[in-house]
């Protein structure tokens, strides 16, 4: 491609607002422009990038036994009436109406879609395994779009569907997807890790695992054992119960001290010289109109994925001040377990306690020697924390716990017959009985690989892409067009490496070299190839821009020294 009739805009600044520093040189580079806040339009640069991550996918896909179909965008409000999550998404489904008023959403998924498409037709066993994908816009209207095609409000998703007639042909088939998404993520050149991961309102009992492109900017935390292959999501991962703790001696009643303003466990510890480890501390929460009390020791946080898992809640929120006065009857900051009507879900760890400091339930008061069991009813303990950093692996028991950041690229799910029961996919059992049938879904979040790519492979300069990604596998750049020499070695080198299959971008701007130079670390062909003054020897410069190394060629190395370094996912 000439870059002269090229649209490839790019910028020397990034525009304000780019949070990240791989969306600023997505922008810069002339990738993507943004249409509004989370959609984005792709450049053709973007657009060759978006079609090798697709091809990789569909690759891997058709080698995993998946047949790739195209459903509509466009979904019947019934289907999702039906299923049961019409009202359970608020503001994120897009809904709306068509000229005969008529209910719509814009499809942030296809659970619902797919499902209903086979239940058209009974099948037999034998039509069973189905593994059927699509590479399709979601819509999802999140609140807060952020971080460029990282968190989008219109985005690309492979999402794929599984149905078997059994649970060991589910595991199959979920085992497939698993090792086609690692093949996948390698083959992008990412740094990725599959995580324990929570199924959330999707649901599916069989357990589901995310794929994370490590980075500092992801916003999932994972909590890795680096003794042994451990790894989930924090949300999921299990928190270990600490041994009990026995009181030597008998234990006096709970007694009140005044803690005038002291509404934190930070001003418990500094005012009272108390220990945040001996401290119960008790947040009120609203989960899907409910009010419960969630107790967890002082140094710990409350995980709100479990919590919500416990409670089968779709939405969960601290409760307002005011809320909490109304529903506990106590003061915002000095709630405590003593005498609280709430429903009470207590942690593991604090049921561990011998005793413990709470709030006394009136304002600028504590309780101190507060046992649990004796002082307050234990009625439901589970696991209801974060696994902090430096804890011992729950997995292993030898290694201790670490935290990393990571983006989710990928997702998969065992969801058994939760939709095919409800939108009537069913297959004659080898008995002849009609049965639901058992399903796993499968995504990945196509246009944030790119970006996620971006964030693992950027320098100061610009985005280094792997060859299987790049919008070109060579930059060419004659230093000069007015010099006939460069331009005429340029061009039959373009001619040649074009000829032997290889995608060639040839600066054939008339612009000095510094703005190419700039512009090609922008745009970060794995290969530059520089026709400069050394033309008249027949010699070009070539840099490999993931090593940096550069060398001097002559013209007739350069095919072979190209094709050596087109390795596919480096
Ligand atoms: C919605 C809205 C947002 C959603 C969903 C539904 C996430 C929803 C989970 C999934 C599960 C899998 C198939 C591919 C892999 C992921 N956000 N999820 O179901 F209505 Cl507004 O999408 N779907």
């Amino acid at each position: 491609m000439r870059q002269s009739q090229m649209l490839l805009p790019t910028l020397r600044e990034a525009p304000g607002g780019a949070d990240t520093a791989g969306h600023q040189l997505l922008l810069r580079g002339g990738y993507i422009r943004q249409l509004a806040a989370g959609i984005y339009s792709y450049l053709p640069l973007g657009r060759r990038v978006l079609r090798n991550i697709e091809t990789i996918v569909r690759e891997e896909m058709e080698r995993a036994g998946a047949q790739e179909l195209l459903l509509p965008a466009l979904q019947p409000a019934e289907l999702w009436r039906e299923s049961g999550r019409y009202e359970v998404y608020g503001k994120e489904l897009i809904k709306l109406q068509d000229r005969h008023e008529r209910d719509f959403v814009l499809g942030p998924t296809h659970e619902e879609t797919i499902t209903s498409l086979l239940g058209g037709d009974i099948k037999s066993y034998k039509k069973l395994p189905l593994m059927l994908y699509q590479i399709q816009t979601k819509f999802r209207d999140e609140r807060r779009p952020r971080s460029g095609l990282l968190r989008g409000r219109e985005f690309l998703m492979k999402d794929a569907y599984s149905f078997d007639s059994s649970l060991e042909g589910l595991d199959e088939s979920y085992r497939r997807m698993y090792e086609a998404y690692c093949r996948i993520f390698e083959r992008c050149g990412l740094d990725f890790r599959p995580v324990h991961a929570d199924a959330g309102a999707i649901g599916g009992e069989g357990g589901s695992h995310e794929f994370m492109a490590l980075s500092a900017i992801g916003e999932d935390t994972l909590a890795v054992c680096p003794a042994c292959a451990y790894a989930a999501n924090l949300e999921k991962a299990a928190a270990v119960v600490p041994p009990k703790t026995v009181a030597d001696g008998a234990l006096p009643p709970a007694e009140a001290f005044s803690t005038p303003g002291s509404r934190t466990i930070p001003q418990l510890v500094s005012e009272y010289g108390l220990r945040a480890e001996g401290i119960i501390k008790t947040l009120v929460y609203e989960a899907d109109g409910q009010y419960v009390a969630v107790l967890v020791r002082g140094d710990h946080e409350v995980n709100e994925i479990k919590v919500k898992n416990a409670l089968g809640a779709v939405n969960i929120a601290l409760a307002l001040p005011e809320a909490v006065q109304e529903q506990a009857g106590m003061e915002n900051g000095f709630v405590g377990p003593v005498g609280l009507k709430l429903r009470m879900l207590i942690d593991g760890a604090v049921v561990a306690m011998a005793e413990g400091v709470t709030g006394a339930g009136r304002k600028d008061y504590h309780l101190r020697h507060v046992v649990p069991g004796r002082d307050f009813a234990i009625e439901q303990v589970g696991d209801f924390r974060n696994l902090e950093a430096g804890e011992i692996c729950p997995e292993c028991g030898a290694g201790h716990i670490r935290f990393e950041r990571g983006i989710e690229i990928g997702h998969v799910f065992k969801l058994g017959t939760k939709y095919s029961a409800k939108l009537g996919a069913m297959f004659l059992d080898a008995t002849g009985v009609n049965t639901p049938m058992i399903m796993g879904c499968y995504g990945i979040g196509v246009s944030r690989l790119l970006a996620a790519v971006a964030e693992q492979r950027l320098n100061d300069d610009g985005v280094v892409w792997p060859s299987g990604l790049a919008p070109y596998h060579v930059h060419l750049l004659p230093v000069s067009v007015k010099d006939g020499q460069q331009l005429v070695l340029a061009e039959q080198l373009y001619m040649e490496l074009t000829g032997r299959g290889f995608d060639v971008l040839l600066d054939d701007r008339d612009e000095r070299a510094g703005v190419k130079f700039k512009d090609a670390a922008l745009i970060g062909c794995p290969a530059m190839i520089v026709v400069g003054k050394d033309a008249a020897e027949g010699k070009v410069e070539y840099t490999d821009r993931r090593t940096g190394i550069r060398e001097v060629l002559e013209t007739s190395e350069v095919i072979e020294r190209v094709a050596a370094s087109m390795s596919p996912n480096h």
